[in-house]
């Protein structure tokens, strides 16, 4: 093919809507010969040190949520420059766009104005290369399908609800393929419903964010111990084919004045809370804990991962934003064993990369994950099955901006056919 089919041509974007109803950017790249489309996540538990989401801040639109100053900085800053260049040139056209910027966290130009370039630039090119994006992205690495964790019950910022921790998983990790550990989660799920309506009542079965279940109740415990239940119920075997996880989004329940975090209604200190940890450990088949304490206490994620870690995936989310500068420290301190990896919280494709393999070659798990504000973007999945992450996280088996991810996960694996390498059982040995 020749370079020219390469070329930026035409840059287009638009303020759309996400899951929450709120406005996000969407953009489409066109080159001579191909087009991609990216449309830009958003969370609600951020990390302090995320990239910046631009927003306009003008009450009469939108609540101050709208996104035409970042549409604005993409034709008149942005699309400028990257017009006439080869969409090939992911890292070089990345770096570009950072010094555009001149920011450390991209609140210039606005992270979402940036990310929705960058993605929508690696569609493009795979478009015009006649490659899906998994394997464009891939570059030589073993295509992996991810591992899929599927939340479950929502609590946190994401629901009504008084449960302190945002998210509580189901890890199918004892299947062969894709496909039978997804649908192992959609049935745990449909078991969990059953079980919620009829303990607590028809309105527990109401859904958050991520399209887990929202019950009326406060205690950690009894949220794991619901999933626990739901998931012999369904024929499953708890701790054998089928683990559970949480992310604590312990930011998000933390006073940082008391130093204290508001857990099952009641304020308790960091050694509390380890201890909690510990506990869950031993009465659930709990195997990932992501963001166990608040993002900047490295110190007890050091502890935890030291004491637990061996048979432990702890995960940093918050903590690490999806920073190399934050990675390293992380792995310096002995802070974590696994990454979340969120392409909205750094802003460019190139850098999360840079995140991925610094943590990849520290030993550490790698979790791809979704934002709890979505859209009906599936490049998530073609990211992590190209960069082998080995996990994914994209919400319920539920919910169409959900739901999309998983499904492009069962056409890639279709698309690999026997070639199809999945992480599940590997998950399963490495944290026995
Ligand atoms: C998280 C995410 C995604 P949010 O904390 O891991 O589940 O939530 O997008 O609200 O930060
Ligand atoms: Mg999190």
């Amino acid at each position: 093919m020749e370079a020219s089919a390469f070329r930026v041509e035409k840059i287009a974007s638009r303020e759309i809507l996400d899951s929450r109803g709120n406005p996000t950017v969407q953009v489409d790249l066109h080159t001579k010969s191909g087009f991609g489309r990216f449309s830009v996540p958003s969370g609600a538990s951020k990390g302090h040190l995320e990239a910046l989401e631009l927003r306009d801040g003008e009450r009469q639109r939108y609540n101050g949520l709208g996104v035409q100053k970042a549409l604005e900085n993409i034709s008149r800053v942005i699309a400028p420059k990257i017009l006439g260049l080869d969409s090939r040139d992911q890292p070089k056209i990345d770096r570009l766009l950072n010094e555009l910027d001149g920011t450390e966290n991209k609140s210039k130009l606005g992270a979402n104005a940036i990310l929705g370039i960058s993605i929508a630039l690696a569609r493009a090119s795979a478009d015009t290369a006649n490659s899906p994006l998994y394997r464009t992205i891939a570059d030589g690495r073993k295509l992996v399908l991810p591992l899929p964790m599927m939340n479950i019950i929502n609590g946190g910022k994401h629901a009504g609800n008084d449960l302190s921790f945002q998210e509580f998983m189901v890890i199918p990790a004892g299947f062969k393929t894709f496909h039978e550990a997804l649908r192992c989660g959609s049935e745990v799920y449909h078991a969990l419903k059953a079980r919620l309506e009829a303990k607590y009542g028809k309105s527990a079965i109401n859904v958050g964010d991520e399209g887990g279940f929202a019950p009326d109740i406060e205690s950690v415990e009894e949220a794991l111990g619901q999933i626990s239940d739901a998931v012999e119920e369904a024929g499953y075997s708890p701790g054998q084919n089928v683990v559970l996880g949480v992310d604590a989004a312990a930011d998000s329940f933390y006073n940082e004045d008391k130093k204290t975090y508001l857990v099952d209604g009641k304020q308790i200190g960091s050694q509390d809370l380890f201890e909690l940890y510990a506990g869950i450990e031993r009465s659930f088949p709990v195997k990932s804990i992501e963001d166990p304490f608040h993002d900047e206490d490295f110190d007890n994620f050091a502890k935890i991962t030291k004491k637990l870690g061996s048979r432990f995936q702890i995960v940093g989310d918050d903590l690490f934003v999806t920073n190399i500068k934050r990675v390293e420290k992380g792995i310096r301190l002995g802070a974590a064993n696994a990454l979340l990896v969120k392409v909205n919280q750094i802003g460019t494709l190139t850098e999360t990369i840079e995140a991925v393999e610094k943590a990849r070659q520290a030993g550490y798990g790698l979790v791809m994950s979704h934002r709890s504000g979505e859209t009906e973007d599936t490049s998530i999945a073609d990211i992590s099955v190209g960069l082998a992450t080995g996990q994914i996280k994209t919400g319920a088996p539920a919910r169409g901006e959900r739901t999309c991810k998983y499904n492009r996960l069962l056409q890639i694996e279709e698309e690999l056919g026997s070639g199809a390498s999945f992480y599940g059982p590997e998950f399963l040995k490495k944290h026995q």
